[in-house]
C-alpha cells in the first residue's frame, strides 16, 4: 500500500503558516491532519471550522480532519468537505457510530473510524464495509509531544490482519500519536500506511521542515 505522510497542523508554526504550507506541498505530502477538539471529548481545544475553509481555499492537498468532539454527528454539517477529505470520528464518541460514518460518506469525505488505545479492536468487525480507514491513536487523544502507548504497536498488526482477512485490503491505517523517526519505523512494519507527524518528526526542532520531512520519507520506506 501506499505510505503516506499527514502533518498535524497543530503542531505548526502559526506565525509562519504559509510558508510551511508551501513547503508541506513541495515535499509532496499527501494530507493534511487538522486536529478539531471541543473540551469535552477531549480536554483541549485545537483548530476549528474556519481554519479548515481557509486551508480549502490555500491549497489542494486532501485534509485530513480528526474530529475529538462528542457527538460529531449533529456537527458535520459545520464543516466544508471536499471530495478526497479523510474525516475520522471516534468510537466511543458517537451513541449511533455508523450513522455517523455513513454521513461522512453522504457529504463527499472519506469516513475512518478512530481507536483509542484502550478501545478493542474488535468493534471494528462491524463497521469495516463503512470507512476507507482505521485511526489507531498510538497515544490518548488530546495533546501533542506524549509518548508511545506501546500496546497499541501490536494492535496496528491485528488491525491488518483482520482487514486483510474480510476482504477489506484497501482500507488504510493511519497512526497518530508520537510518530516519531523509530516508532514510524515500526508502525510500517506493523502494517500502517498513514502517518500522522507532528512534534516527534517533522515539526522536530533539532532540524529543518525539508530535513525532517526527508527523514521521516526514508523511515516510512
Ligand atoms: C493528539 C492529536 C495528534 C497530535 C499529534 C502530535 O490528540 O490527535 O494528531 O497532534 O499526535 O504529534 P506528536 O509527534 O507530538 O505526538
Ligand atoms: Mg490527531
Amino acid at each position: 500500500m501506499k505510505r503516506m505522510i499527514s502533518p498535524s497542523l497543530m503542531c505548526a508554526d502559526f506565525m509562519n503558516l504559509g510558508d510551511e504550507l508551501k513547503k508541506l506541498e513541495k515535499g509532496n505530502i499527501e494530507y493534511l491532519h487538522v486536529d478539531i477538539m471541543d473540551g469535552v471529548y477531549v480536554p483541549n481545544y485545537t483548530l476549528g471550522t474556519d481554519f479548515v475553509k481557509r486551508l480549502h481555499a490555500a491549497t489542494d492537498i486532501p485534509l485530513d480532519i480528526h474530529l475529538m468532539i462528542d457527538e460529531p454527528t449533529a456537527k458535520l454539517d459545520w464543516f466544508e468537505l471536499c471530495e478526497g477529505d479523510y474525516v475520522s470520528v471516534h468510537y466511543e464518541s458517537c451513541t449511533h457510530i455508523q450513522r455517523a460514518l455513513n454521513l461522512i460518506r453522504e457529504r463527499g469525505a472519506r469516513p475512518m473510524l478512530a481507536l483509542n488505545p484502550g478501545t478493542p479492536l474488535t468493534v471494528l468487525e462491524e463497521l469495516m464495509p463503512y470507512i476507507d480507514g482505521v485511526l489507531i491513536m498510538t497515544v490518548n487523544p488530546g495533546f501533542s509531544g506524549q509518548k508511545l502507548v506501546t500496546s497499541t504497536l501490536g494492535k496496528i498488526t491485528r488491525c491488518r490482519e483482520l482487514l486483510d482477512r474480510n476482504g477489506y485490503t484497501e482500507v488504510d491505517i493511519e497512526c497518530d500519536g508520537n510518530v516519531s523517526f523509530e516508532n514510524a519505523k515500526l508502525m510500517k512494519e506493523a502494517g500502517a500506511n498513514i502517518f500522522v507527524a507532528g512534534t516527534s518528526s517533522i515539526y522536530s526542532k533539532a532540524d529543518t521542515l525539508e530535513n525532517n520531512l526527508a527523514r521521516l520519507r526514508a523511515a516510512i520506506g
